[in-house]
């Protein structure tokens, strides 16, 4: 990103065309960060409550008031030598990204203060912690190698709206005459324009993977050499797809046998064929399994053999070896015993938890930095019964008056990413970047390190880490036989030494170099329904029909960017798409407004009826904020805080409802 800048106002937001993964594309987000940053509402002085909780009366504070008082607040909870610093517990995730100001001060803080851990699970750890039991680690293709491929499946990811940068490359291969094929249950706009769309069931991608096993077993298509000299554990997992015919994969996923043996065909003959498969489809009870079950695709076949063959979910792990994490927050810092974890994926009961053997201290605090929970975890009447605590004390870092921060005690004003440093890696390509500040923090915002620098210096924390200023941070991110932070700064980015077609040969990063089918602990990987489904919980189907998935609208991320009014125009207002199959019988219309509920509560908005949804399936777009929603709720007042197979992650997509008018 380059920042054209006169004095402190932004003059211009670009791409940077020298970059090769992004090569001068900003999405359409990100290029109005001026707005972003600039914007009216923009969170300028520390505050603190002065009506009841969630009453939005606030008075401004200095930083020395706001700060003495969360001290003496978490000293009081901590008691004397940090016996029940238990009781308080961190609260963050993907605001930024960045190693810097995501965890490395805020994670030696709460490392020394002995806080609870918080299990960071609520986007993307069912399918990072199956595909690391597949490969060994969280390991996949070049996205530059994408643009080489004939074949690409796109599964479980609507590119275009939330991985541009790798639209660009699949779009180099279509005009070079690839084939495009999406998997999702809805139709994006990245399914209209692949040759081809499938669309699945929710939750059924596993199955998917079996029948495609089935087909080669019957019909051809696997590289037994591949297979022979580089999977682990193929005989158990041969029995595992035997049983998947066409027929019965058809009838589980919601689509034709046609299909099913088409794709398998295509996967089989096609060379390079590539799977980018993504997040979006691991937010199920079996999420893991069918990350592992499709991960093992690409090794039968021999796509890997190919450059531009084989499978990205996430490129992170190349990081791995690279970021000295253990440097950045200093876990050595923490009591013993170990501190409990506290899982973010079920904030709702954590917060109305009260004491015992099995869970320890009620949650007494609340540091909340980089997310905004009310909007964005599951099961929200849950969260916010808990945020509406009287007794909770809650701190809140932020840009803006979000949801969440409508409930803390004391709100912190911190600096946006043109305002502080950072350095990143990535989990999509292979190279390190640097942030660097291009303005002064507006008003009297501060970065997140220097608020938890300030936190440690009132709570006594004299380790000399703590003096450490953000370039030293920055310094200490990369092991410099790896990135070196001078070459980082000369040239914004650096490329991270990645072998060419990874697993040509093998050489897979688990112990014995093979593909592991049979993990230790997780077994042979299986087709595993969702908690909610006809399958599983009849019941409940028959009075909640209708499956509910919850994907990004294309011009927010998450739930940031939703008050960015260039964008928010665009998006217009929360919105449920359904199939006219559906709306009919019910007696429901274009534009009429409904009411989306389960047994977990009520989400009033806008109904669209639309060939995006398939029958049976309706889309619930995100992340807006509640309060912004016509009965202030959004859609995951109805997401539950059911965990996946692997991961403890959470379970968005996995969600039965009914709609009504409103
Ligand atoms: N514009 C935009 N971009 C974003 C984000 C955003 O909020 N907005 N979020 C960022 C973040 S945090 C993340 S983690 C990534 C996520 O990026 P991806 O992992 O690529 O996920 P999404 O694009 O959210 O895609 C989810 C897709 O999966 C589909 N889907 C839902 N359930 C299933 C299923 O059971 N099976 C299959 N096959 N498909 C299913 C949805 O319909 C949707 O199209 O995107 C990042 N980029
Ligand atoms: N129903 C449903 N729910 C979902 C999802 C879904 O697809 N459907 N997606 C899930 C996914 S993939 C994810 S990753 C989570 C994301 O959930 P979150 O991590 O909560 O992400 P955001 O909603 O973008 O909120 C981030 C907040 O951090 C603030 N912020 C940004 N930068 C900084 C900074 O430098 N300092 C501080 N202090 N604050 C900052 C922003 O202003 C914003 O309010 O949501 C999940 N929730
Ligand atoms: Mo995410």
């Amino acid at each position: 990103m380059r920042i054209t800048v006169q004095g402190e106002r932004i003059v211009r937001i670009q791409g940077d065309p020298d970059h090769p993964p992004t090569h001068g594309a900003l999405c359409t987000k990100v290029s109005r960060y001026a707005e972003r940053t600039d914007h009216p509402e923009r969170l300028l002085r520390p505050r603190r409550r002065v009506g009841p909780k969630g009453s939005g009366q606030w008075q401004d504070i200095s930083w020395d008031e706001a700060l003495d008082t969360v001290a003496a607040r978490l000293k009081a909870i901590a008691g004397p030598g940090g016996a029940g610093a238990q009781a308080i517990v961190p609260y963050s995730y993907a605001g930024t990204m960045g190693l810097i100001q995501g965890e490395s001060m805020a994670a030696r803080f709460f490392h020394r203060l002995g806080a609870s851990r918080l299990d960071r699970t609520i986007c993307a750890s069912a399918g990072g912690e199956a595909l690391a039991a597949t490969y060994g680690h969280k390991l996949g293709m070049h996205l530059e190698d994408f643009a080489h491929s004939r074949l690409i499946v796109i599964w479980g990811s609507n590119s275009i709206a939330s991985n541009l940068h790798f639209w660009t490359f699949a779009q180099a291969a279509k005009r070079a005459g690839a084939r495009l094929v999406c998997i999702d249950p809805r139709r994006t706009e990245t399914a209209d324009k692949c040759h081809q769309h499938i669309a699945l069931m929710p939750g059924t991608d596993g199955a998917l993977a079996l029948g495609l096993m089935h087909q080669w077993l019957m019909h051809g298509g696997l590289d037994t050499d591949y297979i022979e000299r580089h999977v682990n554990g193929w005989p158990a997992l041969r029995d595992k797809a035997l049983p998947w015919t066409a027929e019965r994969t058809a009838e589980t996923c919601g689509i034709t046998p046609r299909e099913v043996q088409a794709l398998a065909r295509e996967l089989a003959d096609t060379h390079p064929a590539a799977i980018r498969l993504n997040y979006g489809m691991q937010r199920v009870a079996g999420g893991g399994n069918a990350v592992r079950l499709i991960a093992l695709l690409p090794c039968l076949t021999g796509a890997w053999r190919h450059r531009g063959g084989g499978l990205l979910l996430s490129a992170s792990g190349w990081f791995a070896p690279a970021v000295d994490s253990a440097t950045l927050e200093r876990p050595d810092l923490m009591p013993q015993p170990l501190p409990r974890i506290i899982n973010m994926s079920a904030i709702g009961d954590a917060l109305l938890q009260p004491a015992s053997a099995a869970f320890g201290p009620a949650i007494q605090a609340l540091i909340v930095y980089n997310s905004n929970p009310l909007a964005v975890a599951p099961d929200s009447r849950r969260v916010a019964a808990g945020f509406a605590r009287d007794d909770l004390f809650t701190v809140v870092l932020e840009h803006f008056m979000t949801d969440t921060a409508d409930w803390a005690d004391v709100v912190l004003p911190a600096t946006t990413q043109l305002e502080h440093l950072d350095v990143h890696r990535s989990y999509g390509h292979t190279y390190a970047l640097i942030n660097e500040a291009s303005l002064s923090p507006r008003g009297e915002s501060l970065p997140n390190t220097e608020i938890f620098r300030r936190l440690a210096a009132r709570l006594g924390f004299d380790e000399p880490c703590f003096g450490d200023s953000d370039e030293q941070l920055a310094r200490q991110a990369f092991k410099p036989e790896w990135v070196s932070f001078d070459a980082l700064r000369q040239a914004g980015w650096v490329k991270l030494p990645v072998p060419e077609r990874p697993f040509a040969d093998g050489g897979f990063a688990t112990a014995d170099g093979k593909v592991c089918v049979d993990a230790p602990g997780l077994g042979v990987p299986d087709h595993i329904p969702n908690h909610e489904s006809a399958v599983t919980t009849p019941a409940l189907a028959q009075r909640y029909p209708l499956a509910m998935i919850s994907p990004p609208a294309r011009n927010f991320l998450n739930s940031s960017f939703v008050n960015v009014m260039s964008l928010r125009s665009i998006e217009g207002e929360p919105l449920l798409e359904m199939h006219s199959g559906d709306a009919l019988p019910r007696g429901l219309a274009d534009g009429d407004v409904v009411e989306v509920f389960n047994d977990r509560g009520v989400y009033r908005c806008r109904l669209a009826v639309s060939a995006r949804a398939r029958p049976g399936v309706v889309n619930g777009l995100g992340i807006w904020w509640r309060k912004l929603g016509l009965n202030g709720t959004n859609v995951n007042e109805l997401t539950s805080q059911a965990l996946t197979d692997i991961g403890r992650a959470a379970t968005f997509y996995d969600c039965l409802v009914e709609v009504r008018a409103a």
